[in-house]
């Protein structure tokens, strides 16, 4: 078994709920029951490569209750780093190799291990697919015997790529994960930076085991789209939070908790899953650590951030 099933004498989440599968709109243990997973995301693995290494996790998983950690990975070029596709193959290889790294030390802790192709500025994933084809088919033998892992295929389509766009792309993309890797949970990004579950839920793709992606930011969203997600799920789709932050959609200003703690009701009332954005001591607020932080794990409570400690309280909700 290459996930680790039992730490500290209890049963890891892994060990708890085995591979996951969809079943109508909840994600699923092997044991047949709902999962929800909780969890962290990391920035770009371009910028913030350090993040990735297992005593940062451990922490995460021992002190906050982690289930969850994603590896958000650029695609294209943003803030002055290359992503993915526009680097070159050296590079392309380094962040191969994190995330390698990033999923075996998630398995070594008995946690899921969601593998982000993060587009954000490229706002149509058709831009990249044939670079996000030669990731997948580069990665997938290498994860396939990785059960606690979850692929995520376009983060945030946005300017420029309604729901046709996302299913001409999930219909190049996801068979090329299923040729190699047949059953594992593909979490697929919505329309307009992933907030309308609305359009897969009246016309979802033809695949099993699939959710869809809904990213709040609790100063910028909130009844509204809080009340998308209700219909969706009700119209019976599965909906993944792979991303939401305590702040607004900039990632920064204030923190809202009013809105956080409606946002954490409904997904308590889904048994929706959800990942917070982000592990890094960037001066914004969605960011975990305070600016002054540069450890790379062993961090007190004073490391934290503000909003670093909201998004704790989230973690560790009963
Ligand atoms: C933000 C980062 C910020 C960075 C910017 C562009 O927090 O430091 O400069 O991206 O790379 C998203 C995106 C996520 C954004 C985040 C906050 O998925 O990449 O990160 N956000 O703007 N969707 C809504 C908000």
């Amino acid at each position: 078994m290459i996930c680790t099933t039992e730490r500290n004498g209890k049963k890891t989440p892994f060990g708890i709920n085995g591979p996951l599968h969809i079943e109508g709109t909840s994600l699923t243990g092997s044991n047949g029951k709902p999962v929800q997973l909780r969890g962290l995301s990391t920035h770009n693995l371009n910028n913030y490569p350090e993040y990735v290494n297992i005593d940062a996790i451990r922490q995460f998983a021992d002190e906050w209750g982690i289930s969850v950690f994603r590896l958000a990975m650029y695609s294209g070029a943003a803030d002055g780093f290359d992503g993915y596709a526009d680097g070159d193959d050296a590079h392309r290889t380094m962040l191969e190799d994190l995330i390698l790294k990033g999923v075996r030390y998630a398995a070594e802790l008995g946690i899921y291990v969601i593998v982000d192709w993060h587009i954000l500025l490229d706002s149509d994933p058709n831009i990249h697919a044939d670079m996000a084809e030669h990731f997948f088919k580069s990665i997938c033998p290498k994860l396939k015997a990785y059960d606690n892992v979850l692929y995520e295929i376009c983060n945030e389509p946005n300017v420029g790529a309604d729901w046709d766009a996302i299913k001409r792309y999930s219909d190049r993309i996801i068979p090329v994960i299923r040729g190699i890797d047949p059953d594992k949970v593909i979490i697929v990004g919505t329309p307009n930076w992933s907030q309308e579950v609305d359009k897969p839920a009246a016309d979802p793709l033809p695949y099993k085991n699939i959710a869809y992606t809904l990213h709040f930011y609790a100063d910028t969203h909130r009844d509204e789209l809080r009340s998308k997600m209700d219909k969706a799920i009700e119209a019976g789709i599965c909906v993944f939070i792979s991303e939401f932050g305590v702040c607004d959609a900039a990632g920064s200003g204030a923190i809202n908790r009013e809105q956080t703690d409606l946002w954490m009701e409904a997904a308590k009332k889904h048994n929706t899953s959800y990942v917070a954005w982000n592990l890094s001591n960037k001066d914004e607020t969605s960011a975990f650590l305070k600016p002054s932080c540069d450890k790379l794990s062993d961090w007190t409570e004073d490391d934290y951030s503000e909003g670093g400690k909201y998004v704790k309280k989230c973690m560790l909700l009963p």
